[in-house]
């Protein structure tokens, strides 16, 4: 059955891990039919939570996508990972959707993701609603939390209903406003609502003053969509996914109050003109030209590289001709799919609003946007804003002769995971695979194991220091080499002195009279880029150095290019060397999650790591604190079990990297030694 985009909903559900996603889109697919029971993600048998590993751990780790009908209308459910370390496959669900529905676990009120995806999808511009899960529980705040969620998030969260028969049930504010909730009026927050939906359109307003009480909420519809575009509201429902309360009226409240993919904001397309950027604006027709984009690529080892994509414009059909961002040749889309967790549903077309998915293309990237006409190749969405991953594992495998292997599956594994990325660092003979927390990269070994059958050992990766001077100073090198017949010549004088902290490299030439011929002059480059890329303090990259070439002496014969690689690149130790060489070590910003009990006690601790800590604040409560500051990562090896020690397994953390600073002297002086010590050292 194909359906008209004014009959199409998206929804992502996000929210803090264990907030109860999962369970939500469970309990919704079985209202709406498409399930004869719900499952549950203790027992491992919801739709979303497929994979082995998340029913090992009943916490999802990939985003999942479900669909149902209800009244005339197909609804997409988006399930999202709630675990920070997983925020890379949570955002980039987002442009997938027109509205972000915060989940918020009743018990345990605002949490670090929850705050983070109300402003992630506050700045993709995207209608947000919350949705309070868990209201059955015994020790629940709400009327607390509901003022904590208007304190922390604005007056324009509002609930349109409220819980009933403690929290048994709910009861609707907006269109029927009657019964008796278990705290608040009902009447009183349906005219909070009504007034906050008529303050966006000053006509209706004048309408509302004279008209009262009569206004039906078919003259609010407008009004209500624009005000969820604007963000001028936020409307709050309560559900328990474990007792059934408000789940009917959830579903409900899709279908009548969320946007359609008409209604929302339009996706921010934008076409690369030359190096400027166009606005493109995506309409949701389906004769218009096709415009989808990929936000999900998954690598099943059964029906290879699979594609899920959301259809923005135009029509989709099976056998369509397609092409892939700038590619000139287009694929063919053998199979059209709509998912249901980790079924596929052959369909024979898809239009704007729908999210399918297609196999075996493997040119289709992560972000990819997919066309039917030449001349849109140059069309992209705007790049979300992922956390830089930065928790490194260096990594190799068991038995040697597979690393290729492990190469290639990493490869596929990064192709998944837009914070998962895995790097080659120069200088080093490592691969490294970076991500957002232990926890992601304890995921990614468990998969090489159980889903490639690939043991690897790993260790902690080189921490990426850097090197700079502290000082000014100048260097000289005469490069004289006399071998049997044709000689080498080439001698160089340089200054160095520091830049300001993240100005990079400059090279400045001021050499007089010819006395390095211009021609070599790329060639003492050269040599001095050598040394940028592998320091000679203890072979880190250099930065925030300025060096000024300003005399030199050549031979009209034995003058060659080898010979000034190599006296711009001693000249330029020497320099350094003279020129207080120091060691920078990367500082990230942290933010601890943990029990107020073990705060304390984990203050204490991050001091004890030259950590600085700048503030603490309530979450959930009281009984939750975020501990904010700066640490070095070098301090951070093996955290979260420290952390686990300290917060009885309640801990969390996640980091994001700030700055680089002056490494500690003794440390300084360790590296240095052990450099030397590998024969690397510093003499020229
Ligand atoms: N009492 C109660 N328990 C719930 C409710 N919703 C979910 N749970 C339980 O809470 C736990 C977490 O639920 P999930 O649905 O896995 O939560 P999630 O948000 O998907 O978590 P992540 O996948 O880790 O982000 C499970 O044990 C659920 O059974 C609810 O409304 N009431
Ligand atoms: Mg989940």
């Amino acid at each position: 059955m194909r359906y008209s985009p004014d009959a199409i909903r998206t929804v992502a559900l996000v929210g803090h891990a264990g907030c109860g996603k999962t369970s939500l889109i469970e309990a919704l697919l079985h209202q709406g039919g498409a399930l004869h029971a719900p499952g549950s993600v203790e027992r491992g048998t919801t739709v979303c939570d497929f994979d082995p590993l998340e029913r090992k751990y009943q916490h999802s780790l990939s985003s999942a996508v479900a669909h149902l009908h209800y009244r005339d209308t197909r609804i997409y459910l988006l399930d999202t990972p709630g675990y920070p370390d997983f925020s890379g496959l949570s955002l980039s669900a987002l442009p997938a959707v027109e509205t972000a529905a915060i989940v918020i676990n009743a018990q345990t009120g605002i949490e670090m993701t929850t705050r983070r995806m109300m402003a992630w999808a506050g700045e993709r511009k995207l209608c947000r609603m919350i949705i309070v899960n868990g209201i059955d529980g015994e020790k629940v705040d709400l009327p607390g939390l509901l003022a904590q969620i208007q304190e922390t998030f604005g007056k324009s969260c509002l609930p349109i209903n409220l819980p009933a028969q403690r929290g048994r049930q709910v009861v609707d504010c907006f269109f029927n406003p009657a019964g008796d909730a278990d705290f608040l009026s009902v009447a009183a927050m349906h005219d909070a609502l009504v007034d906050q939906v008529v303050e966006i359109d000053p006509d209706l307003m004048e309408l509302y003053l004279e008209q009262g009480e009569a206004i039906s909420p078919e003259q609010l519809h407008e009004p209500f969509e624009r005000a969820l575009r604007e963000g001028h509201l936020v409307p709050i429902c309560f559900t328990s996914a474990a007792n059934g309360a408000g789940i009917a009226e959830l579903l409900d409240a899709f279908v009548r109050l969320l946007p359609n993919p008409m209604e929302g904001n339009p996706p921010l397309f934008y076409r690369d003109a030359g190096g400027r950027r166009e606005v493109v604006h995506a309409e949701p027709l389906a004769d218009k030209h096709v415009l989808a984009h990929a936000f999900k690529i998954v690598m099943d080892p059964y029906i290879g590289k699979m594609a899920v994509f959301r259809i923005h414009q135009g029509t989709i059909r099976r056998d369509s001709q397609l092409y892939i961002g700038d590619a000139r040749q287009p694929f063919r889309v053998a199979h059209l799919m709509l998912l249901q967790g980790k079924e596929h549903i052959d369909v024979p077309q898809a239009g704007p609003g729908d999210i399918c998915a297609t196999a075996k293309v493997d040119e289709i990237g992560f972000d990819a946007v997919l066309h039917d006409a030449p001349e849109d190749g140059n069309i992209h969405l705007t790049p979300l804003d992922f956390p830089t991953p930065i928790y490194g594992l260096a990594i190799e495998p068991a038995r040697r002769g597979n690393e290729q292997r492990l190469w290639e599956i990493l490869q596929k594994l990064g192709a998944e995971d837009p914070c998962l990325r895995i790097e080659h660092p120069v200088g080093t003979n490592e691969t490294v695979v970076r991500g957002l927390g232990e926890l992601h990269l304890r995921h990614m070994l468990e998969r090489l194991s159980e889903q490639y059958k690939l043991e690897v050992v790993t260790r902690p990766p080189k921490i990426a220091y850097r090197e700079t001077i502290g000082a000014k100073a100048e260097g000289h090198c005469r490069h004289k080499k006399q071998t049997g017949g044709a000689g080498q010549f080439g001698e160089v004088m340089l200054r160095v002195e520091p830049l300001p902290r993240g100005t990079g490299f400059e090279f400045v030439d001021v050499v007089k009279g010819g006395a390095i011929p211009g021609q070599f002059m790329p060639a003492v480059e050269k040599g001095i880029l050598q040394v940028i890329a592998n320091g000679p303090l203890a072979g880190f990259p250099m930065q925030d150095v300025r060096v000024t070439v300003f005399d030199g002496k050549s031979h009209s014969v034995d003058s060659k290019e080898v010979a000034f690689v190599s006296a711009g690149r001693k000249a330029f130790i020497d320099a350094v060397m003279k020129a207080q060489p120091i060691l920078l070590e990367p500082i990230v910003n942290i933010e601890v999650t943990t029990p107020e009990a073990a705060m304390g006690d984990i203050i204490g601790d991050l001091s004890a790591k030259r950590g600085q800590v700048h503030g603490t604040r309530t979450v959930a409560g009281d009984s939750v604190v975020v501990v904010a500051g700066q640490v070095p990562l070098s301090e951070l090896n093996d955290y979260q079990s420290r952390l686990n020690a300290i917060a009885g397994g309640d801990g969390n953390y996640s980091i994001q990297l700030s700055h680089y600073d002056p490494a500690p002297p003794a440390q300084q002086a360790r590296m240095a030694a052990q450099h030397k010590s590998h024969g690397d050292g510093a003499a020229p």
